[in-house]
């Protein structure tokens, strides 16, 4: 049904093809857990079509926003857009959203091969269901000839209210103890009834991809063993395993051996971890579990008690080697540390942090400022509240992140598979700056977990130019400004074309694709009328037509704001 048209290039020394997808995306109603709501569906149809290709392939998908109510845009999690910053995807930092009727192409390179995940990166609207796999094989496998056949399973918390009334619970005033929103459910495949079929004497590759907005999952096969092979598209070494808890994006890929008989069909248990930190026993909730199985034969009885887990004790990423080899980056060049707490703002909203500072959108999407600013790109100055770091081509980076809030979170970064130096375990404080030894390779991913009250510590080199966003990957904390924004070798941004595509998007909502945060394109350094405060109220994904017609959404807000209060402002806007 969703049959990717493929046209093979006749390119002598390679076989790369080109992967088109045109994509109408809209509301469907669905049912997974038997509750049914509208959700957002690809050409009709979801659970979403699979993104599939081999590395070296690209893909193009048109897609086209028939929503009608919400503007959106695709990011391609873990594809590390390398020459293509501008197809990244989240919303004012790479382009302007998409608005109801208009059309936006893709297009990038499949650069290394994994399993990966694309998703909406506008506005928190992907757990209203625009996510789904995305497969790159790989034609010089270190693995191959070890499985005989390849399964995706994806895991996914699930809400039964839409994305927008959440973020009103959300960012609430009454909402003190900065609560997110707690999932209604839990899905496998879109489902919650995931099955196996195993077949003797074979082994499985099966790619586990979390889609998840919020929570964890815990899982656990019985009578079988994992052997994790690779984790967000970089291969590990063979990491043998019981359990695993993948965080929301992270992905985890096993290979299941089949055992030699078909007499018994068995279990497997995936619980939903909402733990405020799960290493406290005492803390444990697990309030949505799923029962899967592996069946060998139909024919006889699916084991009549799920599977009983005393413990959790997943294994531990940060001990797995990297499978490339590609040993401790040298010493660091450019050092970034995220202080992440939770505070209340001036407008009594809760929000989240990184060193006091909360991610505010700006008016011209960060990447295009970088291109539009001349040297000035390499002042952070000109890319407004984004929490800016500017890096040069070429450092080895390291970002530490405090974690100082009492639950894990995930964290992710745009345009690289960092290694990961260290993470100790709940309670360790922030880092205290000793150098770190790394024996062997360490391993690398594009989303890692903090654990609570700790910190961890995390190394890239700088080697692909372009704006990429650092955030903690639970949806609830992008929407209360959990991101920084890395400015990777302005130097080489500037000058830079903005694709046709952007400009009628941006143009067909008045916003400016050019100049400062604020879009002054005289003075770089003049802020003036830059946004310095989120959106209040938010509307999440909800399309403004009323903010275009005006010009500035921000403007309009402001306004709305002024005539509800009924007290003096104080706070400068
Ligand atoms: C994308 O799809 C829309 C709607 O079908 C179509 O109007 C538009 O021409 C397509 N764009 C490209 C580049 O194919
Ligand atoms: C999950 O869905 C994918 C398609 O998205 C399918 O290929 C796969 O077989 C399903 N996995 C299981 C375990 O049913
Ligand atoms: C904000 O929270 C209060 C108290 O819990 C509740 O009455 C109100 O409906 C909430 N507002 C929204 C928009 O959800
Ligand atoms: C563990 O969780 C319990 C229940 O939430 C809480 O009372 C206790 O303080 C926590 N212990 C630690 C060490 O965080
Ligand atoms: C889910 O599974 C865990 C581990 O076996 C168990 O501790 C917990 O009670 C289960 N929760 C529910 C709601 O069944
Ligand atoms: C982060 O917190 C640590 C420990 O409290 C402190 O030493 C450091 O100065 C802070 N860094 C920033 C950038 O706020
Ligand atoms: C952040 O805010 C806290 C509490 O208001 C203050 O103690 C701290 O100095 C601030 N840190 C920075 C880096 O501004
Ligand atoms: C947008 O339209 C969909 C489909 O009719 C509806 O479910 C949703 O509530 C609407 N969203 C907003 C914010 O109006
Ligand atoms: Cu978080």
């Amino acid at each position: 049904m969703f049959k990717p048209i493929l046209l093979l290039l006749s390119i002598p020394s390679t076989l790369a093809a080109i992967i088109s997808y045109d994509w109408n995306i809209g509301f469907v109603s669905a049912a997974p857990d038997g509750v049914s709501r509208q959700v957002i569906g690809i050409n009709g149809q979801w659970p979403l079509p699979v993104i599939e290709g081999t590395a070296g392939d690209t893909v193009t998908i048109n897609i086209t926003n028939s929503l009608g109510n919400q503007s959106t845009g695709l990011h391609f999690h873990g594809i590390n857009q390398k020459g293509t910053p501008f197809m990244d995807g989240p919303s004012a930092v790479s382009q302007c959203p998409v608005p109801p009727g208009s059309s936006f192409t893709y297009t990038f390179q499949l650069d290394e091969p994994g399993t990966y995940w694309y998703h909406s990166h506008s506005n928190g609207q992907y757990p209203d269901g625009l996510r789904g796999p995305l497969i790159v094989h790989d034609p010089n496998d270190p693995y191959a000839g070890q499985y005989d056949e390849e399964i995706i399973l994806t895991t996914s918390d699930w809400y039964h209210d839409e994305v927008g009334t959440l973020i009103q619970q959300l960012l609430n005033t009454s909402n003190t103890g900065f609560n997110p929103p707690i999932p209604d459910s839990l899905l496998l495949n879109d489902t919650q009834a995931a099955k196996f079929h195993f077949t003797p004497g074979k082994t499985y590759k099966v790619r586990i991809i979390s889609m998840a907005a919020f929570a964890s999952t815990l899982f656990q096969f019985g009578g079988h063993q994992m052997q994790i092979i690779e984790v967000d598209g970089s291969y590990t070494q063979i990491a043998t395993a019981d359990q695993i808890r993948v965080a929301p994006a992270q992905r985890y890929t096993v290979l299941i051996k089949a055992l030699a008989t078909t007499d018994l069909n068995y279990a497997f248990l995936v619980a939903l971890d909402i733990n405020r930190d799960f290493t406290n026993v005492s803390a444990s909730v697990f309030p949505h579990n799923i029962t899967g199985y592996i069946v060998y034969d139909e024919s006889k009885a699916y084991p009549s008690f799920p599977v009983e887990v005393d413990t959790w004790a997943p294994a531990d990423d940060v001990t797995f080697q990297s499978q490339s080899g590609q040993s401790l980056l040298a010493s660091p060049t450019k050092e970034i540390t995220l202080n992440f707490t939770f505070g209340i703002d001036s407008q009594g909203v809760p929000r989240s942090y990184f060193n006091n500072i909360t991610y505010v959108a700006q008016k011209v999407p960060s990447l295009f400022t970088a291109f539009t600013t001349g040297s000035s790109n390499t002042n952070p100055l000109v890319y407004g509240t984004v929490n800016p770091f500017v890096v040069e081509s070429g450092d080895i980076v390291q970002i530490v992140v405090n974690n100082n809030d009492a639950a894990i979170h995930p964290f992710h970064l745009h345009g690289h598979q960092f290694q990961v130096l260290e993470r100790p375990a709940s309670g360790s404080g922030a880092f205290d700056g000793h150098n770190i030894a790394f024996l062997g390779a360490p391993m690398q991913r594009d989303t890692v977990t903090v654990n609570a009250n700790s910190y961890v510590v995390l190394r890239f080199q700088a080697n692909n130019p372009g704006v990429w966003l650092f955030h903690c990957h639970i949806e609830w904390h992008v929407i209360m400004g959990l991101a920084a924004t890395i400015i990777e070798a302005p130097e080489s941004l500037a000058g830079g074309t903005i694709p046709s595509d952007h400009q009628s998007v941006c143009n067909a909502q008045k916003i400016p694709l050019a100049g400062n945060a604020a879009g002054n394109t005289q003075n770089f350094l003049d802020l003036a009328g830059a946004n310095t405060q989120p959106p209040n109220p938010d509307n999440g994904p909800t399309f403004e037509p009323s903010c275009v017609n005006s010009g500035s959404c921000d403007e309009k807000r402001k306004r709305e704001r002024r005539h509800r209060r009924s007290f003096p402002v104080l706070e400068a806007f």
